[in-house]
């Protein structure tokens, strides 16, 4: 008779959505049983034909859905200050044009982020994280780039660490300095892709700070040139790239992801054959954001067919950011991706585990197979479509990080 398989925590009783299989990312494993130990799924599958465990604790799910925890690829969750006035203005007919130049969008952000020390940060963007935590995120990326300085933009990224170092959740962090032009390089956006390339980057990554760089490809962002050169400096340095592409225009950004390997390309609306491509070749992740699709009440859908076709995996993230998508639920953007973008069922719960997972370059989260982090969402519904169809509520019934 084999031993008995040592493990701090085994989960009975689960109906499990495992998304091991890509071509099946919908596969129900009926009556399934999960094993962690030190943090670790060791592991995953049918009760039935699973070797005996010698458990610390048991946690019997009674037939509820097993899921990975979500994973949240792309979000500018912290951040100074409030645009809800910035909000009530459009409604009542304000350009955003005029808002920009009465002082306010992104560069009030700026300003609001540049005032703020890092516990401020922290303060004001816990409540925030904790919201996706509750609605079943483990991990969640967080950028910069309302620092737009070297100070502020450390301070940025330094909050983030201490979010997720105080949270029971997984942060990853992305210098997205090339995300707007502050005030004081005003018609000189190649000086200030200098100070990115020359002065904050090679700062921010001897600190431990960065992850991976984005930046924003656009008209009202930056040139192809301009991203390249952002680029260039992060290969030097061996830290993958993502890009803000596509969104408002097309300038053919996402092709130049992908020619730099970038793990993904974000927003998407205005991608064309060639990006797509490219973007298939390289292996690069489309990153849909369904929330700023929507709040910004975009007209033009991303090629949801034709990235299908081309067999891009489609992560799902909330882009959570003050202007243009103030969203903090991993489900609620599942459920605008089915009803906006008409994504499946199965292509919503991949977008927000295994495919976000592969937008952060990660190889250990996303799926319940042994040798992952034992990152749990245990959900009040039976069926995966349940997590999908909703809009509010909190279905989440538990949820583990790291097996605890
Ligand atoms: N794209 C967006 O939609 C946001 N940033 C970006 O690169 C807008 C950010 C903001 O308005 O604060
Ligand atoms: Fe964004």
């Amino acid at each position: 008779m084999s031993p008995a398989l040592s493990c701090d925590t085994v989960w009975s009783h689960a109906r499990l959505l495992p998304m091991a299989d890509p071509a099946r990312p919908d596969a129900v494993v009926e009556a399934g049983v999960v094993a962690a130990r030190d943090g670790r799924i060791v592991y995953a599958g049918p009760a039935d034909g699973a070797p005996a465990f010698e458990a610390g604790r048991t946690i019997d799910c009674a037939g509820r859905l097993l899921t990975p925890g979500l994973i949240d690829c792309h979000t500018h969750l912290v951040y100074g200050g409030s645009r809800a006035g910035e909000f009530e203005a459009r409604l009542a007919g304000a350009g955003y044009e005029a808002i920009a130049r009465a002082g306010g969008g992104i560069v009030s952000t700026m300003r609001a982020t540049r005032a703020a020390t890092e516990a401020d940060l922290v303060a004001m963007s816990a409540p925030r994280l904790a919201e996706m935590i509750a609605d079943g995120a483990t991990t969640v990326e967080i950028k910069s780039g309302y620092g737009l300085e070297l100070a502020a933009e450390r301070t940025m990224l330094r909050a983030a660490r201490s979010l997720g170092d105080a949270l029971d959740v997984s942060v990853v962090t992305t210098f997205l300095g090339a995300h707007a032009l502050p005030p004081e390089f005003a018609g000189r956006a190649d000086a200030y892709i200098d100070e990115v390339v020359q002065v904050m980057l090679p700062a921010l990554a001897a600190e431990g700070l960065v992850d991976a760089v984005d930046a924003f490809c656009e008209g009202i962002g930056f040139s192809p040139a301009q991203v390249e050169r952002v680029f260039t400096a992060a290969r030097a340095r061996g830290i993958p790239v993502k890009l803000h592409a596509e969104q408002l225009s097309n300038l053919h950004g996402a092709a130049l992801a992908a020619r730099y390997g970038a793990l993904s390309a974000d927003h998407l609306e205005h991608l064309d054959g060639a990006g797509i491509a490219a973007m298939a070749a390289a292996g690069t992740v489309a990153t849909l954001l369904p929330g700023a699709y929507y709040f910004t009440r975009e007209t033009v859908l991303p090629p949801i067919d034709a990235l299908r076709a081309g067999g891009v995996p489609m992560a799902i993230a909330t882009d959570c950011n003050p202007g243009t998508s103030p969203l903090t639920s991993l489900l609620l953007a599942m459920n605008m991706a089915a009803t906006l973008f008409r994504l499946t069922v199965a292509e919503c719960l991949a977008g927000v585990t295994i495919h976000a997972a592969r937008a952060l370059g990660r190889d250990d989260i996303g799926a319940l197979v042994p040798g992952h982090w034992a990152d749990l969402a245990v959900w009040d519904v039976t069926q995966p479509a349940e997590l999908v169809y909703r809009i509010g509520g909190r279905p989440l019934h538990a949820r583990y990080w790291r097996g605890r």
